[in-house]
């Protein structure tokens, strides 16, 4: 296995507020491993609250796989409606050739999203942690809004990875703003399908947009060179936070662990910029976008 090489990581500051080499170290590499963001009782209370809602799902009702790599899900309503709801995506390789999941739907669940900010009363105060709001402010947001979260499963043995992007690629303004806080709700390693990241690849510039063109979503490249530096692991215990600059490239592995591998994961983009109104995520006009305090 290759010997990745192990970034920086920062304990995070009691009232949220960065430290100068913290932002030093943001704007170098593209990210930052925080740890001790969430406790333990946080995390177990937001772990049951999966739980909880996968409980309440009914696969009967909807089987829409989630795929990064091959995107069918971008054609389905299910998805593209998805951007103001809590809708649940199965693995991919959960639904049998009959259409019907082939495992309990506990362990088929890859994704919860998109709208657990604003809809979910747990992870609804969950996102709007005031040490967040001082977080995004050191980060440079001028007036973020919260635009988007999921929970991210990964399940044992089927987790399904999640391939090499860019958040702005999804989630573009002008210019772009996207940040993401992405929270480990269990321990995520390398045999469990970490975050892996490229230091100053945010540097590199956007590479693919993911659009509306007319009725169709389609992934428009924009540089087709691929990513010049090596990827670190950001390994990341239970609880720890890892902001993630919108052009910083990054993936996660599929799990084949025995494992599972939860997180939330939140979106922000800056008011301040223009939103692209060809993005995929769409609200409804009385469920604009709020802020950390709103
Ligand atoms: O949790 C993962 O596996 C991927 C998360 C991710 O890519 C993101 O939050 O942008």
């Amino acid at each position: 296995m290759t010997d990745f090489p192990t970034p920086p990581r920062f304990a995070y500051p009691a009232d949220g507020r960065l430290t100068a080499t913290m932002v030093a170290a943001y704007a170098r590499d593209g990210f930052l491993v925080l740890d001790g963001f969430a406790s333990p009782e946080t995390c177990a209370l937001l772990r049951g609250r999966v739980a909880d809602l996968i409980e309440a799902f009914d696969p009967d009702q909807n089987r829409v796989a989630f795929s990064a790599a091959a995107q069918a899900h971008a054609a389905e309503d299910y998805f593209r409606e998805s951007g103001d709801k809590v809708r649940f995506f199965v693995e991919e390789g959960a639904v049998a050739a009959d259409g019907a999941l082939d495992r309990p739907k506990t362990k088929a669940v890859n994704k919860i999203g998109h709208a657990l900010h604003d809809l979910d009363p747990i992870f609804g105060p969950f996102s709007r942690d005031p040490r967040l709001a001082e977080t995004a402010a050191d980060l440079g947001l001028a007036d973020p809004a919260l635009a988007q979260s999921m929970v991210i499963c990964k399940q044992p043995e089927i987790g399904g990875e999640v391939t090499l992007h860019q958040d702005a690629t999804f989630l573009h303004t002008e210019p772009v703003s996207v940040t993401g806080f992405w929270v480990a709700l269990e321990a995520a390693d390398r045999e469990n399908g970490c975050l892996f990241a490229v230091p100053g690849g945010h540097a590199e510039g956007l590479k693919r947009r993911f659009r509306y063109d007319g009725d169709d979503l389609v992934m428009e490249v924009l540089d087709a060179a691929p990513f010049a530096g090596a990827e670190v692991a950001l390994e990341a215990p239970e609880g720890a936070l890892v902001v993630l600059h919108g052009l910083v490239p990054h993936r996660s592995g599929p799990n084949l662990s025995a494992r599972s591998r939860l997180a939330y994961a939140l979106h922000v983009v800056d008011r301040a910029a223009a939103w692209s109104p060809d993005n995929w995520l769409k609200r409804a006009p009385e469920m604009p976008f709020r802020g950390f305090d709103e």
